[in-house]
Order: structure tokens, then C-alpha cells, then sequence
């Protein structure tokens, strides 16, 4: 049957040609579909003898089955060429050096915030937290800083809306703190940031502070003096260094003082400092007459730079990872 093996030759050709599946089926169609050619052949026999019928439909059958096997191997291998290519794509290279390697590390300043709380945590302080914007109250009023402060004036405090403020220094936080509980002994360290209309080498709108405070019956400018000493020695790892107190004012310690400490350029100041002003521990409903306490606070940006030898504080806000990965 000449036709049939004609017809099954060029169909197994059209079968090697296929690329895909796609054109597979469409192949298969061509041939073996309702309107195929090769069921097209088939439908000759009706007209013929039944002898003819049988040698000549045995032929187109075997014709048939060579192409049925062909379209077979030819999907079989192009169904693992398909699996192939897929596993290829989803390959995992499990030898590859991994990408998250770095591990972040904590910046400078809050390193010194950490060593500084350790240390006054070692003296019996706990740690007092506040929010950053704050009311005039707990920012100026509580703390017995006059309406006409220049601290008060535009130049000098970040006003927000309704007269509230970026909180100018971390005392709110100790105000706070003795309106919500709580009776002496009080013995606390207020670290945070704080905000003020300055910058240039030296000062940044945003900075950080500490502020010790100790109230308790019979606490005086002695213990001040004794507590901060211990402390900037333990924290410069200085058994000998030396601590000046230097007479100065602040609206809410009486008498105050400016700290400074010998270094080989001779004085620096560190702080301040003072005994609570009465009309401050007033403010907070503390009996004046009964209880004493003593405050000081620290600028942490500073402590930063001189622990670590920065000279310029602007390094600290830049997020220079170069700068920052030297601390870890
Ligand atoms: C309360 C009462 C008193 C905290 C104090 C200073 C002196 C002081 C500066 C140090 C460097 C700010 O960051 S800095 O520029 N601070 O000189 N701070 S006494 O006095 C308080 C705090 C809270 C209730």
C-alpha cells in the first residue's frame, strides 16, 4: 500500500520537525484526526472487495501503528527535554557563598548609652524612659525654666503644635517620673534624645543625653559630688583622673555647677550639675523641706567622641557605613 507508506514517510518527518508538544498534537491531527489523512485512507475501504479490504486495511493498519509508535518515542522525548528545562531553571546551587553574611552592630553613641546606664545601674539607678515631644509643662513650667528663658524662645526649641515641643533636654522624663509614682528614694538615669535649633561642627538638631537624679532624705552635694566621680573614673578607666565643680546656674538645681575633668590639654567640661531647686521638687509634690536630691546631666555625643577619639560629631549622624562598621 504505496499511499499509506507515503503518507506515514512524510508524517514521520513532520514528527522529527517538531520543536514542542504544541506542534506535536498539531502533527498528530494532521494525521490521525477526524479529517487525517491517514483516516481519510481508511475510509477508501468501504468501497473496496472484502479481499481487498483485508490485505489492503492490514497494510494502512501496520502503516497507522509505525506512526502511532513514531509520535510516541517523539513525546515521550520531548516530555523529558520539557522536565529537563524546568529543573534546569529551578536549579538551587547549594556550593554558593551565601549573600547575608554582615550582621548589623550598634552605632557609637548607643554603645556609650549602654556603658553608661551599666555603670549607674551598678550604683542602684534604674532606667526611666519619656516620649520626645512633650507639653511647656513637663519641658519648661515643671522645671521652674521662666516664660522669658531664651531655652524658650523659637531660636532655641523646635515647637510642634499646640505649644508642644521637641523636648529640649531628658529632664521631662524624671518630671514624669516622680508625678507618676512615686515617693523617695528615687534614683534614676534618663537617657534619650533631644532637640534643639543649633547646628554646625559641633552641635546637631538632634542629640543625645543623660540625666542622673537621686532624691532622698538627707542626700547632699557631698554624695553629687562622690557619685559622679565614681562614675566618669569607672567610665574612662581613670582611678586618678581629676573632677572639678564649677559654680554655674541652671533654672532647676541650686546651687549648680559645670563638671570638668583633666585632660592632657587641661580642663574639659563633661556635665552639669546641681542640688534640685526646691520649687522644682514643689512642682512634683515632693516635700521641699523633708527631701534633698541632687541631679547632673551628660551630653552622650560627647562622651562618644572623647571615648572613642571622634573629633567631628557630624560623623555620628552621617550613617557612613565605612565610619560605623570601625566600632564593631
Ligand atoms: C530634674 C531636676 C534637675 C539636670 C541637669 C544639667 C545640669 C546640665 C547639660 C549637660 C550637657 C545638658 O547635654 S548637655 O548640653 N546638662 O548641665 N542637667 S543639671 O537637672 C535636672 C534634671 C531633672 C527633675
Amino acid at each position: 500500500m504505496q499511499q499509506a507508506q507515503d503518507i506515514v514517510q512524510q508524517g514521520i518527518i513532520d514528527i522529527e520537525n517538531c520543536a514542542d508538544l504544541q506542534q506535536l498534537e498539531v502533527v498528530k491531527a494532521r494525521y490521525l484526526g477526524k479529517t487525517g489523512s491517514l483516516n481519510a485512507l481508511l475510509k477508501t475501504l468501504g468501497q473496496m472487495s472484502p479481499e481487498e479490504r483485508k490485505t489492503i486495511g492490514a497494510a494502512i493498519n501496520e502503516e497507522k501503528n509505525r506512526f502511532q509508535a513514531a509520535l510516541n518515542l517523539k513525546k515521550t522525548a520531548l516530555d523529558n527535554a520539557k522536565l529537563e528545562a524546568q529543573l534546569a531553571a529551578e536549579a538551587l546551587d547549594v556550593t554558593l557563598p551565601g549573600r547575608g553574611q554582615n550582621t548589623g552592630g550598634l552605632h557609637p553613641v548607643t554603645l556609650t548609652l549602654q556603658r553608661i546606664v551599666e555603670l549607674f545601674h551598678g550604683m542602684g539607678f534604674e532606667v526611666a524612659d519619656g516620649p520626645e515631644i512633650e507639653s511647656d509643662f513637663y519641658n519648661f513650667q515643671a522645671l521652674n525654666i521662666p516664660v522669658n528663658h531664651p531655652a524658650r524662645a523659637m531660636q532655641d526649641t523646635f515647637y510642634v503644635e499646640n505649644g508642644d515641643v521637641l523636648r529640649t533636654h531628658t529632664s521631662p522624663i524624671q518630671i514624669r517620673y516622680m508625678l507618676e509614682k512615686k515617693n523617695p528614694p528615687i534614683r534614676i538615669i534618663a537617657p534619650g534624645r533631644v532637640y534643639r535649633v543649633d547646628s554646625d561642627a559641633t552641635h546637631s538638631p538632634m542629640f543625645h543625653q543623660a540625666e542622673g537624679l537621686w532624691v532622698e532624705e538627707g542626700v547632699t552635694f557631698a554624695d553629687l559630688k562622690a557619685v559622679f566621680t565614681d562614675f566618669i573614673r569607672r567610665f574612662f578607666e581613670r582611678d586618678d583622673l581629676q573632677v572639678r565643680f564649677r559654680p554655674s546656674f541652671f533654672p532647676f538645681t541650686e546651687p549648680s555647677a559645670e563638671i570638668d575633668i583633666l585632660g592632657e590639654k587641661g580642663w574639659l567640661e563633661v556635665g552639669g550639675c546641681g542640688m534640685v531647686h526646691p520649687n522644682v521638687l514643689q512642682n512634683v509634690h515632693i516635700d521641699a523641706e523633708k527631701y534633698t536630691g541632687f541631679a547632673f546631666g551628660i551630653g552622650l555625643d560627647r562622651f562618644a567622641m572623647l571615648r572613642y577619639g571622634v573629633n567631628d560629631l557630624r560623623l555620628f549622624f552621617d550613617n557612613d557605613l565605612n565610619f560605623l562598621r570601625q566600632f564593631n
